[in-house]
């Protein structure tokens, strides 16, 4: 079999397909007898190399099989995934460069992305996150991430023809949104054969949750709005799994759930994740109060990534210049009769409603990894499983809560109060 068609790389199918291949090839330094190839994916569904050469240099190669990797065969997937993911890649990088890695190569036969390896000291933010880390840097980077990319792929930026042809471009992405609307906004609430949680500790919460009128109602609004409201180009998965950091970098990896879809969603995954470090944060304690600088530091993560997203979202509307194309200045531009004060109006109103949206999915997000199939690590490194239960027990409160009742908060700082008093 060529090896443009091989599934499932070895370590040598790898070195013989980059040593043929000049431009992959002067990305990894030194004889290919001498490169290291580790597959090292820890996610939940793809095959993750990297190929080292001299001095540590080299790329990391990405591989999607036709499955789940962590269920395995019997959750099909499609490889396409790998398209998309690769799309989204270049697209992100392209509106911000600086927090997206660059890709050399995809090639479809095999479903691979060979692409810049982000050498230690990256490491994924969730495992800095477990152990306590904190990290000034990351608000301002991932609040920058969110803001270009959200508003520079949607109707306010864009003109409409290019804006539909994108969004029909990533439509095709929908075995992955399928995917998401099973895992996140259907299974948690039935009892699906995937689903798993704390038992017995939380049997009676899981119970409770699954009878909840409230939680249903709200879950499918969301879901609506998930699959009807194509307003950005979304990252998709936005989790502390697919964000690399140093003590001065912050990179984004993993948009194979790439799709255009409500801005709120990428925002309510980031957010939901830094939350759930917050609950799980007292299971890593050796001693109660040791995480208190930690947790500090993650409720204003919570509060400056929402701010400044906000702050840097109207800046970039603002900075649309006058005259353009872009959606409403077309209606509201400031030469309009009441045209500045109605374009602060619309776009108050605008960022009202995507901060229901984050809350909402932000919530959505922390039911599912108590409930569903796919949990975090934050949680599951607790070893004493009744310390764990009390950690997911208040999550799973403080994400229902945010689910049910988003359109109550009236800014962020009242959600970090919640979340900190009910711990
Ligand atoms: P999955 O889609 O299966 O979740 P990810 O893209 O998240 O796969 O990658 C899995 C792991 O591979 C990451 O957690 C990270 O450790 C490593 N990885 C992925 N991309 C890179 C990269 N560009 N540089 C360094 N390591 C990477
Ligand atoms: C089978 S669900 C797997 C989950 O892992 C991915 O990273 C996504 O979050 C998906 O929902
Ligand atoms: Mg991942
Ligand atoms: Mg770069
Ligand atoms: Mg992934």
């Amino acid at each position: 079999m060529p090896l443009s068609e091989v599934k499932g790389f070895t370590e040598e199918e790898l070195k013989r397909y980059i040593s043929a291949d000049p431009d992959l090839r002067s990305k990894v330094p030194g004889d290919s007898a001498s490169w290291t190839v580790k597959e090292v994916g820890d996610g939940n569904i793809n095959f993750v190399f990297i190929v080292e050469g001299e001095g540590g240099k080299g790329m990391v190669v990405k591989q999607a099989l036709p499955y789940v990797r962590c269920i395995g065969e019997s959750w099909p997937l499609t490889e396409e995934r790998a398209m998309f993911e690769t799309t989204a890649l270049v697209d992100e990088h392209a509106m911000c460069p600086d927090h997206v890695p660059e890709v050399y190569k995809f090639d479809k036969k095999c479903s691979a992305i060979f692409m810049e390896y982000l050498a230690p000291p990256n490491i994924i933010l969730r495992y800095g996150l477990i152990d306590g880390v904190v990290y000034r840097h990351l608000a301002d980077a991932v609040s920058t991430f969110m803001a270009t990319t959200l508003f520079k792929s949607s109707l306010l930026n864009l003109p409409s023809d290019e804006y539909r042809k994108k969004v029909s471009f990533y439509s095709d992405n929908s075995p992955m949104c399928e995917l998401t609307e099973q895992v996140i906004f259907t299974d948690p609430y039935g009892d699906a054969f995937h689903n798993r949680h704390n038992s017995p500790h939380l049997d009676a919460e899981v119970a409770e949750l699954r009878r909840d009128a409230g939680a249903k109602i709200a879950i499918s609004e969301l879901k609506h709005k998930f699959c009807t409201h194509a307003q950005a180009l979304l990252h998709g998965d936005l989790h502390t799994g697919s964000v690399m950091v140093t003590d001065t970098t912050v990179s984004v990896i993993d948009p194979e759930f790439a799709f255009y879809g409500p801005m709120g969603f990428d925002l309510g995954a980031f957010l939901s994740n830094i939350l759930l470090a917050f609950f799980a944060s007292d299971g890593h304690e050796a001693r109660p109060g040791d995480r208190d600088e930690h947790r500090a530091w993650l409720q204003s993560c919570v509060r400056d990534v929402w701010n400044q997203f906000q702050n840097k979202f109207i800046r970039l509307w603002n900075d649309k210049a006058e005259g353009s194309s872009a959606f409403p200045d077309l209606l509201f531009g400031e030469a309009a009769q009441d045209g500045a004060a109605t374009k602060q109006l619309c776009q108050t109103t605008f960022l009202r409603q995507v901060f229901e949206d984050t809350l909402g999915f932000a919530g959505a997000k922390m039911v599912r990894r108590i409930v569903g199939v796919a949990h975090v690590q934050d949680m599951d490194r607790i070893e004493d499983e009744k310390r764990r239960a009390e950690c997911e027990r208040r999550a799973l409160l403080f994400g229902k809560r945010l689910l049910i009742g988003r359109a109550a908060f009236q800014n962020i700082e009242e959600v970090v109060s919640e979340a900190a008093a009910l711990r």
